[in-house]
This record gives C-alpha cells, sequence and structure tokens, in this order.
C-alpha cells in the first residue's frame, strides 16, 4: 500500500484554488507515511523552467517537461502533485499518455470555477493586470483555458471547501487503491 508512485495532476485557472488543495493533500499523503512531492510554478518555474514564458510554444514545453520530472517522481516511488495551469488538453493528453505508457497511474483533478470568480478572487493582482493590458496572454483572458472533457475528479472550487476537496481526492485514491 502506498509504495508505487503515481501522478496527481491539477489542472485549472489562476486563482483556482488548485496549489492550496494540492499543498493540503501532499500534507495528507505526508502526514500518512505516503511519499508525495508538489510540483508548482515555485520549484519549477524558478528553475528547471526559468527559460520558458507563457506563449502556447513555452506552456506546451513547460508541461512537458514537468509531465518527464512526474515520470521520475514515480518511478522514485513517490507521489507527483503537479499544480500548473496546464491549459491545452492536447498537453495534458500527452503528459497522460506518457506516464500510463509507463505503468504510472494518472490522475487529472480540474479545479474549476467560472473565469468571473477566479478575477474576483484575483489574490495577485494579475486579472486586473491583463484586463489593464500589462499582461498579455493571460489564461482566462487572453489565452484559452480548455476545461477537461473526463477527468478523473472535478472539483467545483467555489462550491467545496479544501478539506471537502482533500477528502474526495483520498477517497478516490482509496478506491482506486492507489492509497
Ligand atoms: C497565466 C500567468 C501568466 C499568464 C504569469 N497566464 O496565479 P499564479 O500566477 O501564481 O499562477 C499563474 C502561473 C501560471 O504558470 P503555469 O506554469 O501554471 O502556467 S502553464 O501551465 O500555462 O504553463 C500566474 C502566473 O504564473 N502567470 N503570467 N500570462 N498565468
Amino acid at each position: 500500500l502506498g509504495r508505487k508512485g503515481f501522478v496527481i495532476w491539477f489542472t485549472g485557472l489562476s486563482a483556482s484554488g488548485k496549489s492550496t488543495i494540492a499543498s493540503a493533500l501532499e500534507q495528507h499523503l505526508v502526514n500518512n507515511t505516503i511519499a508525495a512531492y508538489r510540483l508548482d510554478g515555485d520549484n519549477i518555474r524558478f528553475g528547471l523552467n526559468k527559460n520558458l514564458g507563457f506563449s502556447d510554444a513555452d506552456r506546451t514545453e513547460n508541461i512537458r517537461r514537468i509531465a518527464e520530472v512526474s515520470k521520475l517522481f514515480a518511478d522514485a516511488a513517490t507521489v507527483a502533485i503537479t499544480s500548473f495551469i496546464s491549459p491545452f488538453r492536447a498537453d495534458r493528453d500527452a503528459a497522460r499518455a506518457l506516464l500510463v505508457a509507463a505503468n504510472i497511474p494518472f490522475v487529472e483533478v480540474f479545479a474549476d470555477l467560472p473565469v468571473e470568480v477566479a478575477e474576483q478572487r484575483d489574490p495577485k493582482g494579475l486579472y486586473a493586470k491583463a484586463r489593464a493590458g500589462e499582461i498579455k496572454d493571460f489564461t482566462g483572458i487572453s489565452s484559452p483555458y480548455e476545461a477537461p472533457i473526463t477527468p478523473e475528479i472535478h472539483l467545483r472550487t467555489d462550491q467545496i471547501s479544501v478539506e471537502d476537496a482533500v477528502n474526495s481526492i483520498v477517497q478516490y485514491l482509496a478506491q482506486r487503491d492507489l492509497i
């Protein structure tokens, strides 16, 4: 139990709550002696991927590298929890294909909320900057977000608590015998 690595792949808009839930999930797993590690902008976009921006091509390359890194973590028997917008369906599907071909389970979690709610939250003022034209190609405003069609887990993050979100993911993982 909990000895094999797998990947929990969050996707959703900026300010959708994906990193908060990913963080709480990581804590939950580690507290239960399951090795888990979160990959996010802070440890990937400022290091391995610091040469990448937010053009479509750079986002695709960002996600491709993150998929490869998450494969290494899973090979090392660690649960990789990725927290990136990953706005393009084809890129997420390529990540899934890479992992599934290596026999690594891939669980896509959609942190879903209306873009209007994300824009109201705007914890870093980025939506306001995007509206003002100070940030170009901003997801949900001036760059597309392609919602998953059949994610393993679909969370309405504007309607449920972080705790309930973690619980529903944990319940799913247990049902699939992943933990
Ligand atoms: C979207 C941007 C952009 C643009 C900077 N579009 O809320 P945040 O600040 O902390 O998370 C967002 C993060 C998105 O990086 P990802 O690596 O997750 O994106 S992707 O998966 O599309 O490659 C946001 C900030 O970076 N940010 N500029 N133009 N988000």
